[in-house]
Formats: structure tokens, sequence, C-alpha cells
């Protein structure tokens, strides 16, 4: 044990060398890996939000297929399955980094199809038209790039570095979906309305994604003392409409918010009011396609038992083989 004096020079608090270990790593910024000590607190939140991630990721697969069918080209067609195909790749990286701090893949499942964790509220809209492929490419995979950059340098390894190759593959998503919007808008009328109208719709659930206000926000303080958040949720929030606007002029749409105004003195842009209540409908299950994703998630996973068998045989008749081979 070593103890350490408190600011006030008052009763030492003592803590093992390990947790200090654990303390010097992140003073010096540097990363806490699987096998170093870490507290138990820490690893049950790095794996509530990474498992919450990558169920979003893998949920957030739905909206978009939807329109792999009826992309409006070939080449629309490739681009899309290619952007859904990458967010199967990061459920699995992610999934992959928790399961470093011990979680299991087949808990997280479960966990999911019974509906008991959480994924990302975005994922409960609906896409009924083919500007959403747009909207969700620009707005939602914007707000996943502003807010997950800064996970690049998370704490936790794994996480930090799983960070570093998803953001890669967003930011080739988010322009995908600028360039339809884009498209769209040099297009007849009837294109721009519709690429407006799923602006419309998008926008404030993909400001609601960077999670509640900071002072309705009761992960935060903790994760950032953790340096798993690097920035508050208005933080990245504001960023990120601080980024759309120019986005919004060249596209030529306008952002659905009346009170959005320029601050002089902060530079910044000031929002209107979030619905809050939309958001914590949607968290309660109450979101317009809440049942219908998890229900599609059930299915495929019932539809899936056939693959994890024969993968589970293969690999036993795998290791059977190679024990056979080192006795022989
Ligand atoms: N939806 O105390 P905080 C993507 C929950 S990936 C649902 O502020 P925290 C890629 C929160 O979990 C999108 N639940 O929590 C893609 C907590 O509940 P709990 C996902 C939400 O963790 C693009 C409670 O509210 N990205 O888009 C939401 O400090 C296109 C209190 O909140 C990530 O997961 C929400 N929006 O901050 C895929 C990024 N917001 O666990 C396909 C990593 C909050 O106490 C197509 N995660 N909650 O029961 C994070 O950065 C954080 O976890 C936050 C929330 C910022 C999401």
């Amino acid at each position: 044990m070593t103890s350490t004096i408190t600011p006030d020079m008052s009763v030492p608090a003592a803590i093992s060398v390990e947790e200090q270990q654990f303390n010097d790593l992140l003073e010096a910024d540097s990363r806490i890996e699987p096998r170093d000590w870490m507290p138990e607190g820490y690893r049950k939140s790095l794996v509530r939000q990474i498992s919450q991630h990558a169920h979003s990721e893998i949920i957030g697969m739905q909206p978009e297929s939807n329109w792999i069918t009826r992309a409006p080209s070939l080449k629309r067609k490739a681009i899309l399955m290619a952007k859904v195909q990458d967010e199967a790749g990061h459920g699995l990286y992610l999934y992959s980094a928790a399961q470093t701090l011990g979680a299991t893949r087949d808990d997280m499942t479960d966990a999911l199809i019974a509906g008991k964790a959480r994924y990302s509220s975005i994922f409960n809209y609906p896409t009924p038209s083919w500007a959403d492929m747009g909207s969700i490419g620009w707005l939602v995979d914007g707000a996943a790039i502003c807010n997950q950059v800064p996970l690049c340098r998370a704490s936790y390894g794994p996480y930090g570095r799983a960070m570093v190759r998803i953001c890669k593959e967003e930011s080739f998503h988010q322009r995908q979906g600028f360039e339809i919007l884009l498209e769209l808008m040099q297009g007849t009328d009837e294109q721009r309305q519709m690429a407006q109208d799923s602006v419309n719709r998008w926008y404030w659930p993909a400001l609601m994604m960077f999670g509640p206000p900071d002072d309705d926000s009761p992960n935060s303080a903790q994760s950032m003392v953790w340096k798993i958040k690097r920035h508050s949720n208005d933080e990245l929030r504001q960023r990120f409409v601080n980024m759309l606007v120019p986005q919004a002029a060249v596209l030529g749409v306008t952002l659905p918010d009346p009170d959005l105004h320029f601050n002089e003195e902060t530079q910044q842009w000031d929002l209107g009011v979030i619905d809050w209540t939309e958001f914590h409908e949607v968290l309660a299950g109450r979101g317009p396609n809440n049942a219908q994703r998890l229900q599609r998630r059930r299915d495929a996973h019932d539809e899936g038992q056939w693959v994890r068998e024969a993968a589970a045989a293969y690999a036993r008749k795998q290791s059977a083989r190679t024990e056979e081979m080192a006795a022989s």
C-alpha cells in the first residue's frame, strides 16, 4: 500500500500499488491495457459504453439495409452495401474490445435481444425515402464522427484503437451521405423537397445522439475522470452544429431550427430547445421503430442459429485434429 497526501494535508487516503499505477497511467495519458489492474467501476463503465456502441452499429445496419434493394443505381447499391457491411465490421471490433474486459459475446447479444441493453436512439427512426440514406450519412455519421474522434484517445487501449479505424470509415460514410444530398439538391423540385423533408426529420434526432444535456448526464463526470470521455455531451453537440451550418449552406438545405443563430460573443451557433421528452420516449422503447428493430434482430439471431452451430462443430473438429496431431 502507498498513501497519498490530500491537498489539505489531512487524513491520508491509502490506495494499493496497483491503483496508484492505474492512476499514474491515466495521469500520463497512457493506455490502460487488458492485462493491467483496473477499478471494477472502470471495467463496468467501459463494458456498458462499448457494448451499447457495438449494439448501435449492429442495429444501425437496419435503417439503411432497407434501401439496398431499392437504391437508384447499381453504383449506389454497391456503395450502400459496402457501408452497411462496414457497420457490421464496427460492431465486431467493438464486441471484441468489450470481450477483452471479460464480457462474453453471448451475454451481450442476449441482453440486446431481450430488450435489456441500450443502443443509440437514432436507429429507431424510419427511412421512408432515398434521401434518408443521404441524411443518415451526413447527419448520423457526421454526429458519430464528432462524438467518436475524441474516443480514439480513450484511456482503454482496445477501445481507442478500434475507434481509429472506425472513424476513418465513418468519414467516408459521411461524405457519401453529403454527396447523395448534394445530388438531390441539384435535381428537380421534387428531389430537393425530398432532401429537405429528410433533413427535417433527421436533424433533431441526430442532435439527441450526443446524449442528455450535461446537467442530466449521470455517467459523464466519472467517465471524464477516467479519460474514457474527453468532452461533455453538450460540448460535442455544439461542435456538431457549428460544423453543420456551413455544410447546410453548401447543400442549400435549411436546418429546421427557427431559433438557430450565431452568437457573436461566443462565436458559436446557439440552438433552439431540444425535445428531451421525445428522447426519453425513444429510450423507453416507445420510438417509432423500436419494436420492429428488436424483432428484426431477434429473427436474424434465430435464423443464424445453424451458422453458429456449424461454426462451433467445425471449431471442435479442428481442435480435436490438432490434439490428435500433437499426440502422434
Ligand atoms: N441513445 O450519462 P449519459 C453510429 C443513455 S454509432 C440511447 O450521458 P454516457 C454509427 C446512456 O447510455 C452511435 N441511449 O451516458 C453508425 C445512459 O444510459 P445507461 C452510437 C443514450 O455513456 C452510423 C443514459 O442515457 N455511438 O452512429 C443516448 O456518458 C450510421 C445517460 O446518458 C456511441 O455509442 C442515445 N443517443 O454518454 C451506424 C458512441 N445517449 O447506460 C450505422 C459511444 C445517452 O446509464 C449507421 N458512446 N444514452 O443506462 C458514447 O459516447 C456515450 O455512451 C454517449 C452517452 C455520448 C452516447
